[in-house]
């Protein structure tokens, strides 16, 4: 009851009052209850939304969050707070996440090897599918809004099975070599493992508090896994999932850092790490042989010039293209001689994670939508030049092609235009048409199937479903309803590591 009235006198009287009266620790606890707990967390340790700790706020200046708490954050889900909370709310808020918390949990090997559990020891079920499909062109659907996963059949277009996840799968799902099994990871940590001939989960293991993503090794010995909390990089046997060694990440000088994210690089035998709030690259060769010992004295690091929040390779694995969220130049780094070769102009905070490669006029070319202006940067992977700018109808989030198809497809996930889908012709670089699904209903995220003829676009809402389109006359052939879908994922295109798809 008194929270109530407190908070009532916030509703009415809140311009007026002083940042000190907020700061009493009950209205803070409660404010952030009702407007953050749900995606960050009721203890600040992440959910939907990153963690909100002192220590993982490093980069962020109180102003800045104030700023963001007020307008939101573009490119996440991040809402503008400014016409519900008062300044001095708001500030409140701000010095809240900047507290520390009475106790960080622990997530090391103990908590670790306690959260794992093998549902079915390697070698005991089946080695043939239960059900006859092409399993080199299944497809995955990630169904964000009830937090389920549906195997697709590519051929027949047709659910095979639907399955409940973790809670808020984010980043692609990570097959092994030969497509049967698949891991995801959740934010809040949870490495699952499902065989997919027998459409079970195998094992299961909880390898950080905070998770970003993970990525297999080619030798489907290994997985990695990247984290915002703690810091530290988790390496994972891929059968079992039995935890192998625990990287802590930090400088030479002791300064910890989230992980943005962790690649396999396949000509290279190695996992390639990129850090958040330490000016590094990582490079870790996959264990060979028996491990005797630590694996951190294998690690390669690699000085880099700014942050890299988003960041993605040449087909070849040879240069890595980065970026910091914000600034205005991204940077190209020879992953041999740890060189930076070029810096490149691009300011509209480009989601290089996204970005895909082709041909073109005889050169390697990569194409990245902004997540802030409404442009897809087109650059020449020789010159590291921007070769073309394409104005689309807004910011978008994730781009698409195949090997193929004559089109990229990139979607406008933020503003107005949430609706559209463009396609652009990848000779000419010019949008021939631009599609509009659902209309009002954001449409994102696509994804070919195996031989490039069919394109499925994801319409993003809770009564929301898949669109199966011809990829050549651009035509719709099917829907299918799904709850909220995001990503989709095709067994054949990852694992071949299809230039058009995410790696
Ligand atoms: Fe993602 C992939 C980072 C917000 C949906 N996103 C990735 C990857 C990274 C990343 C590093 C690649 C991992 C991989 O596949 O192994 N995402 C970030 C962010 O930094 C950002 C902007 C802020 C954050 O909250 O972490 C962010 N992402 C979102 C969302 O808000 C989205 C739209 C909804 C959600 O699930 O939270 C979202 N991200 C996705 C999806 C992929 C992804 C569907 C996989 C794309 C693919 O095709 O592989």
């Amino acid at each position: 009851m008194l929270t109530r009235l407190l908070c009532l006198a916030i509703s009415f009287g809140a311009s007026i009052l002083s940042t000190t009266v907020f700061a009493n620790d009950t209205v803070v606890t409660e404010t952030y209850r009702q407007h953050c707990a749900q995606c960050h967390g009721k203890d600040r340790l992440g959910a939907m939304g990153p963690a909100l700790l002192p220590q993982n706020l490093k980069r962020l200046r109180k102003p800045d969050a104030i700023r963001v708490i007020k307008e939101g954050r573009p490119a996440t889900q991040m809402p503008a707070y400014g016409h519900q909370l008062s300044d001095g709310q708001i500030e409140a808020l701000a010095d809240h996440i900047y507290t520390e918390i009475k106790t960080v949990p622990e997530w090391g090997m103990p908590e670790i090897n306690e959260s794992h559990s093998v549902f079915f020891e390697h070698g005991t079920l089946p080695d043939e599918p239960l059900y006859d499909a092409d399993m080199m062109n299944l497809f995955l659907v990630v169904e964000l809004g009830d937090h389920h996963v549906t195997v697709l059949d590519g051929d027949k277009l047709e659910p095979i099975h639907r399955f409940k996840s973790h809670f808020a799968l984010h980043g692609g799902p990570k097959y092994s070599p030969t497509g049967r099994y698949v891991y995801f990871a959740s934010r809040d940590g949870w490495i699952s493992k499902y065989d997919l001939y027998n459409l079970e989960r195998v094992a299961e293991i909880r390898a950080g508090i905070n998770t970003r993503n993970l990525a297999i090794s080619s030798d489907g010995k290994f997985v990695m896994v990247a984290n915002y909390l703690p810091h530290t990089l988790v390496l994972l046997d891929a059968e079992s999932l039995e935890p192998v060694e625990i990287f802590d990440v930090a400088d030479d000088d002791g300064n910890t850092s989230r992980v943005s994210a962790v690649y396999n690089a396949p000509p290279r035998n190695s996992f390639i790490v990129a850090l958040k709030d330490v000016k590094e690259v990582w490079e870790i060769p996959y264990p060979s042989g028996d491990i005797n010992g630590s694996l951190a004295n294998t690690i390669t690091r690699i000085e880099t010039a700014g942050f890299l929040d988003d960041f993605f390779f040449d087909p070849d694995y040879k240069v890595l293209v980065g970026a910091s969220r914000t600034g205005d130049q991204g940077m190209a780094i020879d992953l041999d001689s740890g060189k930076e070769i070029a810096s490149i102009p691009i300011a509209g905070m480009p989601h290089l994670g996204s970005g895909i490669t082709w041909q073109w006029q005889g050169r390697t070319i990569i194409a990245t939508p902004n997540l802030k202006e409404g442009k897809v940067t087109v650059i020449d992977m020789e010159t590291w030049q921007v070769i073309k700018e394409i104005d689309t109808l807004g910011p978008g989030f994730f781009m698409r092609s195949h090997d193929n198809s004559p089109y990229a497809w990139v979607d406008v996930f933020f503003g107005p235009h949430k609706d559209a889908m463009h396609v652009i012709d990848k000779e000419t670089l010019e949008i021939v048409k631009t599609l509009r699904p659902s209309p009002g209903k954001t449409a994102a995220h696509v994804e070919f199937n195996k031989d490039g003829t069919r394109a499925i676009v994801s319409i993003w809402e809770m009564d929301g479903e898949i669109v199966i389109y011809d990829a050549d006359e651009l035509e719709e052939i099917k829907r299918l309803p799904m709850v909220k879908p995001s990503g989709k994922y095709n067994v054949y295109n990852k694992i071949h590591y299809e230039r058009g798809t995410s790696h």
